[in-house]
């Protein structure tokens, strides 16, 4: 058993021994912050990727393959590290993950290895964190556009897919990065001090990884410990208040509430048709001043109500950073959405196709069900361990069909059959040698009339069949494309 400390300043990770699991991009840019500072890295991952395997190896950093937890295990007992580094994917409830902690390892994530090494960057960034179970893509982005919008250097990153280490690295420095955190990055958080942080709501999702609801909600609760200004919460979201209020935050530090209703005192809300901000003027006890107007965030594509909190929430952020109201309104101006939320592919003979790939969860998928009226709608893939049968009893009435997708579909079609018996749908085989895609697109179109809307919101994580969303998203978008060209 080790009695090692983490080490506490960079200079201290000269010549440590370091474990880093897994080779995706966490485990890339953890290996290769650790061996700039000097540290004796190996990476051990279940599938060495040769490109980075060989980047690594001209630095110094060693790779093992370790298909199965006993071989991690194995490597762990040889190369006897001084601590492991932890990529986000790996379950706590693996053997692997229970032998690190059993044989008293530190155990540490990308989020905390970057804060501890914060001073590699010429000027030490502030941290603003969003966590939440949807739109934190989106509050990312909004909040690091507006803080840009004030003058001030700042970059996204964390789940967004930007390892919080490749941003310490850079050579310039940021004034904020807007971390966005993942309920899997939380939970291996054990200790950083976020200027902001923000929880945009809690539903169901993750809850096979996490073992139980509970361990889900204290994951996301971390994100608002050691706080040292402002902890932005959803008010129209209980939990998420009780999440604040359960808070360990440094002194001083002061919750402000976002709300789709009037805004109270020190929250952040909607009055007619503004923003209206009540938290952070002077003479909040009494008015409240715009922020900025509806019509602005309609010509932005901002104006569907789960956006509104998303712009709601990044405003608090960005104005705890100093950000004022008409710096914020012109970074909604020119905000453009990012791809795969709700967003339409094609119009053809009157049928729209949207794709919300981005809906991996029952929470996501409802905000895109909910904005049409009749919808054939593409579902399925990885659930994750969540119910699906609330959706479906609170969408059906809207559902011309569906067409389900997935490699276990049981749980949906099943799901569909008692809530919504009377609509057609088809089961693509997951062996569909067109692709499923290609086989999903076609029978979404025989089942749509002219005036429905084609929705792929899968309510699903994607990796059973694709990369990811956005890989899910672009087999979406080819497959109606080769339709259109009569390819498919
Ligand atoms: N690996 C194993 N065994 C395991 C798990 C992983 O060997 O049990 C290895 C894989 O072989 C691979 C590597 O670990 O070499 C992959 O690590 P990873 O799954 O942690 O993925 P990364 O590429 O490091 O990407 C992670 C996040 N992925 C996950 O949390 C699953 C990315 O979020 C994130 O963008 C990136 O870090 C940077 O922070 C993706 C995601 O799906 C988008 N997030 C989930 C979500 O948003 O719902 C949480």
């Amino acid at each position: 058993m080790t009695t090692r400390q983490v080490p506490a300043t960079i200079q201290d990770w000269a010549d440590v021994r370091v474990v880093v699991l897994g080779l995706g991009v966490t485990g890339f840019s953890a290996a290769d912050t650790l061996a700039h500072i000097g540290a004796r890295v190996t990476v051990l991952a279940a599938k060495s990727d040769p490109a980075k395997r060989d980047v690594l190896e001209v630095i110094g950093v060693n790779t093992r393959e370790t298909p199965a937890d006993a071989d991690a295990i194995a490597a762990i007992a040889d190369i006897e590290p001084d601590v492991v580094v932890i990529s986000p994917g790996y379950r706590p409830d693996s053997e692997l993950v229970r032998h690190i902690d059993s044989a008293g390892i530190p155990l540490l994530g990308d989020i905390d290895l970057a804060w501890l090494l914060r001073d590699l960057s010429p000027r030490k960034a502030e941290w603003i964190c969003i966590t939440g179970t949807d739109g934190k893509t989106t509050t990312t982005q909004l909040t690091a556009a507006m803080i840009e919008a004030s003058g001030k250097r700042a970059a996204v990153c964390g789940n967004i897919g930007i390892p919080v280490l490749d941003r310490i690295r850079d050579p310039e420095g940021f004034d904020f990065l807007v971390v966005e955190l993942s309920s899997f990055q939380l939970h291996y958080l054990h200790r950083i001090s976020p200027w902001s942080s923000a929880c945009l709501n809690i539903a169901d999702d993750h809850i096979d990884w996490h073992g139980s609801k509970e361990a889900y909600v204290a994951a996301k609760a971390k994100v608002f410990e050691e706080v040292r200004s402002v902890c932005v919460y959803n008010v129209d979201d209980p939990v998420t208040e009780a999440l604040v209020e359960g808070a360990d935050v440094v002194e001083g530090a002061r919750a402000v509430g976002f709300t789709l209703g009037t805004s109270g005192v020190s929250m952040v809300g909607v009055v007619e048709d503004l923003l209206v901000d009540r938290a952070f003027i002077d003479e909040r006890w009494t008015h409240g001043t715009e922020i900025a107007s509806m019509d602005l965030l309609a010509r932005s594509g901002l104006a569907a109500p789960h956006l509104i909190a998303d712009v709601l929430a990044a405003s608090a952020l960005a104005m705890s950073a100093g950000a004022s109201h008409e710096e914020i309104a012109r970074a909604l101006a020119s905000f453009t959405l990012g791809a795969h939320r709700i967003q339409p592919v094609a119009d053809v003979d009157g049928v729209l196709w949207i794709d919300d790939s981005k809906a991996t969860n029952s929470h996501s998928a409802a905000a895109a069900l909910g904005t049409f009226d009749s919808i054939v709608w593409i579902v399925g893939g990885l659930l994750k361990g969540v119910d699906i049968d609330p959706l479906i009893i609170g969408n059906a009435g809207r559902l011309r069909g569906a067409v389900v997708i997935g490699v276990d579909q049981q749980p949906v079609l099943d799901a569909l059959k008692r809530h919504a018996p009377d609509i057609p749908v088809v089961a693509v085989d997951p062996r569909e040698t067109r692709g499923v895609m290609n086989a999903a697109v076609a029978s979404a179109a025989s089942l749509a009339r002219a005036g429905d809307v084609v929705l792929l919101a899968p309510a699903a994580a994607s990796m059973d069949q694709f990369r990811d969303y956005a890989d899910r998203g672009k087999a979406f978008a080819d497959a109606i494309a080769n339709r259109v060209n009569g390819q498919a």
